[in-house]
C-alpha cells in the first residue's frame, strides 16, 4: 500500500515539506538538495536488514548484496578523497567524530580545537558533548584582527597542553584551512592531526579547496552537506593501524547495525561526486558565495574576516543596526521565503539564542542552478527583507517574488 493510502497524515506533511523546499531559497550552509537517485537508494528495501560487522565479516546471514553495496561506497569514498581507508558506517558527523576520537585517544586524554562560539562544532569539545565528557578539550583562537585561525595560538596551546590530537575543520569558518600548517604543529608536539571537513568536503573533492590529505592522520566528514549525499558520516585515514582502530571504534565501539539503505545512498552520492560536472558545481558554489558576500558588503553588511573563500559566510548585522539580532533576522527572512540560521559572530556580545549574525551558504542554491546574477537578486531580497522587518506587507511581497524565482530553478531530479 502506498504511503498516501496507508498514512495520509504523514504523506501530507511530506508533500507540504516538498512544496516548502521547492518554493523557498535554502541558504543554510550545511544543507543541500540530493538527487532523486540518492533518495531512491535511501528509501529502498535495504532498510530491512541487520548487517552488523563489515563486508565479508558480518554477524547476520543474507548480507551478500550489502557487502557489495558497502564495498562500493568504501571504494568510491577512497577514490574521491585519494586515501587508503574509509569507514562509511557512521550515522552522522558527530558519531564519526566520536569514533575517530575513540581511535585516537584514551579517556582523559586532551585535544585542542576551536570552540563552538568561534566557529567550531559541538562534537569538538562543547562542555555537554561526549567529546568533553570523556576527553579534555583545550581551545586555540581566531586572530581578533583578521578573524582567521591564529597559528601562534594553535602552537602555544599545543605546547602548553601537549594534546594527543589537534583538531581542525569548522562549522562557521569562511577561509581556506591551511592543513599543512596544522600538521607541522602536530608533528612538533607529537600529536595526531584530525580534520573534520564536513562543511568543505564537496569543495575538496570538487577541487575548490585544498585537501586535508596527505596532512591529516584522520579525516571525518558528513555526507549530506557539500558532498550532496544522504545524512550521514564518514571517516578516512591512510594509516593501516588507525584504520583498524577506527573500524573497531565505529562497530562495536559506538554503533550497532549500520544503516545500509543510507550506505547505499552514500555510494550513489559518491558516484555522482566523481563525475566531472561535480567539479563545475563546486567551483560555482564558491563563485556564488563570493558574489553573495560582495553584494551584501556593498549594501553595508560586515562579512566576518572580510569575505569568503568557500561556500559560506558569517554576516555581522551590527553595521545595519546595533539593535538587530540574528534570531529576528532569521525569522524575518523565513517570512520572506529565505531560509537561514542565526549564528554568533566572533566575540559576539549576545547569547547563542540571539546572536548578532546569521550564517549563509550557497551549496543548495547552486544545486538548483543559480549563478552569480541570480545570487545578486538573492542579496537584494535579503537586504530588502531585513530593512522591512516590521512591514509584513512588504515581506509578503518579497515572499511572492522569491516563490516566482524558485519556479525558474526547480529541484534536481
Ligand atoms: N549542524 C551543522 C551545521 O549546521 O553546520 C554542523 O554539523
Amino acid at each position: 500500500m502506498s504511503l498516501e493510502q496507508s498514512d495520509p497524515q504523514v504523506f501530507d506533511l511530506i508533500r507540504k515539506e516538498a512544496q516548502r523546499q521547492e518554493s523557498t531559497l535554502e541558504l543554510i550552509a550545511s544543507e543541500n538538495h540530493v538527487s532523486t537517485a540518492v533518495r531512491e537508494a535511501a528509501g529502498s528495501v535495504l532498510t530491512n536488514k541487520y548487517a552488523e560487522g563489515y563486508p565479508g565479516a558480518r554477524y547476520y546471514q543474507g548480507c551478500g548484496y550489502y557487502d557489495q553495496v558497502e564495498q562500493l561506497a568504501i571504494d568510491r569514498a577512497k577514490q574521491l578523497f585519494g586515501c587508503k581507508h574509509a569507514n562509511v558506517q557512521p550515522h552522522s558527523g558527530a558519531n564519526a567524530n566520536l569514533a575517530a576520537m575513540m581511535a585516537l585517544m584514551q579517556p582523559g586524554d586532551s585535544f585542542i580545537s576551536i570552540n563552538l562560539a568561534s566557529g567550531g562544532h559541538l562534537s569538538h569539545g562543547m562542555k555537554l558533548n561526549a567529546s568533553a565528557i570523556f576527553y579534555r578539550p583545550g581551545h586555540y583562537e581566531l586572530d581578533p584582527k583578521t578573524e582567521t585561525i591564529d597559528f601562534d595560538s594553535v602552537r602555544a596551546k599545543a605546547k602548553e597542553l601537549r594534546p594527543k590530537v589537534i583538531l581542525c575543520g569548522y562549522s562557521a569558518y569562511s577561509r581556506i584551512i591551511d592543513f599543512a600548517r596544522f600538521r607541522a604543529i602536530a608533528d612538533e608536539v607529537d600529536a595526531k592531526m584530525m580534520a573534520d571537513v564536513a562543511h568543505i568536503a564537496g569543495l575538496i573533492v570538487g577541487g575548490a579547496h585544498p585537501s586535508a590529505f596527505p596532512h591529516a592522520h584522520v579525516v571525518t566528514t558528513t555526507t549530506h552537506k557539500t558532498l550532496r549525499g544522504p545524512r550521514g558520516g564518514l571517516i578516512m585515514t591512510n594509516d593501516d593501524d588507525l584504520a583498524k582502530s577506527i573500524n573497531r571504534s565505529v562497530f562495536p565501539g559506538s554503533q550497532g547495525g549500520p544503516l545500509m539503505h543510507i550506505i547505499a545512498a552514500k555510494a550513489v552520492a559518491f558516484g555522482e561526486d566523481l563525475r566531472p560536472e561535480f567539479k563545475t558545481y563546486a567551483a560555482q558554489v564558491v563563485k556564488n558565495a563570493k558574489t553573495l558576500a560582495d553584494s551584501l558588503t556593498a549594501k553595508g553588511y560586515r562579512i566576518v574576516s572580510g569575505g569568503t573563500d568557500n561556500h559560506l559566510m558569517l554576516v555581522d548585522l551590527r553595521p545595519i543596526s546595533m539593535d538587530l539580532t540574528g534570531v529576528e533576522v532569521a525569522v524575518t527572512l523565513e517570512k520572506a521565503g529565505i531560509i537561514t540560521n542565526f549564528n554568533g559572530v566572533p566575540n559576539d556580545p549576545r547569547p547563542p539564542r540571539q546572536t548578532s549574525g546569521i550564517r549563509l551558504g550557497t551549496p543548495a542554491l547552486t544545486t538548483r542552478g543559480l549563478k552569480e546574477n541570480d545570487i545578486k537578486l538573492v542579496a537584494d531580497f535579503i537586504d530588502r527583507a531585513i530593512r522591512s522587518k516590521s512591514d509584513d506587507a512588504t515581506l509578503s511581497k518579497i515572499r511572492n517574488e522569491v516563490a516566482e524565482m524558485c519556479k525558474k530553478f526547480p529541484m534536481p531530479h
